[in-house]
């Protein structure tokens, strides 16, 4: 049975992660092979098997703490304590309103209902979709997804997109944490540290997420 069989529209979502162009091969933070996400993930939303589907866009003001560039002295990938956790610092990416921060143009968005801005704070990372990375308050504020998809009756979702190591391994967990099924369509990720995989792997699986590593036709 296809994985596309088993899909229940009416709990089941897809939560479409970060597919934006500065995190494709020629981007300042390139997932490696970012871009063969692309075309599998729009066949997945013109099959119209998921009545709710959520993307999620990174969108940084210019001056975001998780730039190396708002840190005089450091580079990209290097890692400082930010709020008494370890932030990595990125290359300057998705900067809102720009065309690398935009929803890749080969994906037919319109058939999502929600799209979901993150990582506006300038003080605060968000890598997950439902909550940010920790705040100067110590907490993780929470973006409303949970809530958004427990009103409309999801109970289980299926993720893709990029980063397989940061946004979607984050969100996926978070997913778990919240109380839904969680799975992660491996297929349709990328990672921006490929070494990562098997660690990202394990990770996954002890948060009680299930990977899918057989799509099928897609
Ligand atoms: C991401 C690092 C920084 C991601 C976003 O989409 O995985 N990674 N911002
Ligand atoms: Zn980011």
């Amino acid at each position: 049975m296809s994985f596309l069989d088993s899909i229940d529209p009416r709990c089941d979502a897809l939560i479409v992660v970060d597919v934006q162009p500065d995190f494709m091969p020629g981007g300042p933070l390139p997932a490696q092979g970012g871009d063969e996400v692309v075309a599998p993930i729009s066949r997945l939303l013109d099959a119209d098997r998921f009545r709710h589907v959520v993307a999620t866009q990174d969108w940084h003001p210019p001056d975001h703490v998780s730039f190396a560039s708002s840190h005089p002295g450091r580079a990209p990938f290097e890692t400082v304590e930010l709020y008494g956790a370890e932030q990595v610092l990125w290359p300057d990416h998705c900067v809102q309103g720009t065309g690398g921060a935009q929803l890749h143009p080969g994906v037919p968005w319109e058939k999502a209902g929600l799209i979901l801005r993150k990582a506006t704070d300038p003080r605060v990372d968000s890598y997950s979709g439902f909550r940010e990375n920790v705040a100067p308050d110590g907490g993780r504020p929470s973006t409303g997804l949970a809530g958004y998809l427990r009103d409309i009756g999801v109970e289980s979702i299926y993720v893709c997109g990029v980063a397989r190591d940061y946004c979607v391994k984050w969100t996926a967990e978070d997913g778990v944490a919240a109380g839904f099924r969680v799975h992660v369509l491996w297929p349709l990720t990328r990672p921006v540290d490929g070494a990562a995989d098997e660690a990202v792997r394990r990770d996954l699986t002890r948060a009680g997420v299930t990977i899918v590593d057989e799509m099928d036709t897609l």
